[in-house]
């Protein structure tokens, strides 16, 4: 066999989706999830991408996810919009809460979705990135499952908890980051392990607490915040304000609730939208300009700017196709029989 097959987008989609509807899910989640796994595969992300086919089809076999559920607006204050899963795959929720949240923010210069009680399996870049193409500035944050020790201890207690950040870039793809406040997510250590490759040391520890460079030692141990006690903080961080503040699950709680089927985790997030006109007025395009400034500096130094390398994948994906691990596929395909 082959390790890798080509495939074009419209194959990736058309996969995802058949595999979807295989395990039952309704056909407008099948839709949103579809495509997220369609914008992961295509953009080089690969923990993100056709690998989480495997994580839908085991949570759903789990009993983990509501296969029909009607997201539902459960509230709109001031400034905030709350959406409630009902239980169901978060990308549902964020399409139905992603119109009013830009909304209010384009007429009062800020405001906060809350997403409440959805299943997340998924990377958070193309929910900023959608915002940032309508010239808002957005943030946005999920915990997860417990899996992650603070820095000085060797207990997981933080999810893998991601942390993404658009802005907007006029006639170009917006800057965005995204990424988990582990130093790593879990997805890519499960991806080591399903290729027998060693991680490198910093990325978790055993069960014993020692440091591993063992993926199925880390992911039975504890994985490691990045950046020490600050990625730890911002781990706590990510906790409170899509857990508590919002009132949903912490990655303990979710983790509780999980009871050892190792399913997707089950909570809360946040998402914020800031209009750069609600502080600046008509001098926005000269601020926004100011920020091209500083993205020209640094690219000058020969560093890249976060997304330079997904943006450049897609343009290669678009154009030839993706090439997907063999392997992958057929534990996929196994997923059709
Ligand atoms: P990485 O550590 O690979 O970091 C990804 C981010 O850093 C991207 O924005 C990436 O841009 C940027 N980046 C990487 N290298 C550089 C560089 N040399 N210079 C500038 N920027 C760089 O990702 P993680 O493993 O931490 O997370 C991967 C994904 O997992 C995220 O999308 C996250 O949302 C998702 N996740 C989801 C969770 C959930 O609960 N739903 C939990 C944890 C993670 P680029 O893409 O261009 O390389
Ligand atoms: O890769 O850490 C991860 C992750 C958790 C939930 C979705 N992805």
């Amino acid at each position: 066999m082959t390790d890798t097959v080509k495939m074009t987008l419209d194959e990736v989609r058309a996969l995802a989706r058949s595999v979807l509807a295989a395990q039952g899910l309704a056909p407008a989640h099948v839709e949103a999830v579809a495509e997220t796994m369609v914008a992961g595969e295509r953009d080089g992300c690969t923990s993100h991408g056709l690998y989480r086919l495997l994580v839908c089809a085991h949570t759903i076999r789990a009993g983990k996810v509501a296969l029909d559920a009607e997201p539902e607006i459960v509230e709109s204050a001031p400034g905030l919009v709350r959406v409630d899963a009902r239980g169901g795959y978060a990308q549902l929720a964020f399409a139905l809460g992603r119109g009013p949240l830009a909304a209010i923010a384009k007429a009062n210069g800020i405001a906060a979705l809350a997403i409440n009680n959805c299943v997340h399996f998924a990377a958070l870049w193309p929910e900023v990135e959608a915002l940032a193409e309508e010239g808002l500035v957005a943030l946005a944050f999920t915990p997860s499952h417990a899996w992650v020790a603070p820095a000085g201890g060797t207990a997981p207690i933080f999810g893998t908890n991601p942390i993404a950040f658009g802005w907007p870039r006029p006639g170009r793809h917006p800057y965005v980051f995204d990424f988990a406040t582990s130093a790593v997510a879990r997805g890519e250590i499960e991806l080591h392990r399903r290729a027998g490759k060693p991680i490198p040391l910093g990325w978790g520890i055993d069960a014993a607490g020692r440091p591993t460079t063992d993926a199925t030692a880390a992911l039975g141990g504890a994985m490691l915040t990045f950046g020490g006690h600050k990625g730890s903080a911002l781990a706590t961080m990510v906790e409170l304000i899509a857990g508590p503040l919002i009132g949903d699950l912490t990655s303990r709680a979710s983790i509780e609730h999980d009871g050892g089927a190792n399913a997707s985790p089950l909570g809360g997030e946040l998402v914020i939208a800031i209009d750069p006109a609600g502080f600046l007025g008509g001098a926005v395009a000269r601020q926004l300009d100011a920020a091209e400034m500083l993205f020209d500096g640094i690219q000058a130094q020969g560093a890249r700017l976060p997304s330079e390398r997904r943006y450049a994948a897609r343009a290669r994906s678009e154009a030839d196709g993706v090439e997907v691990s063999a392997k992958l596929l057929a534990d996929i395909q196994a997923l059709l029989d």
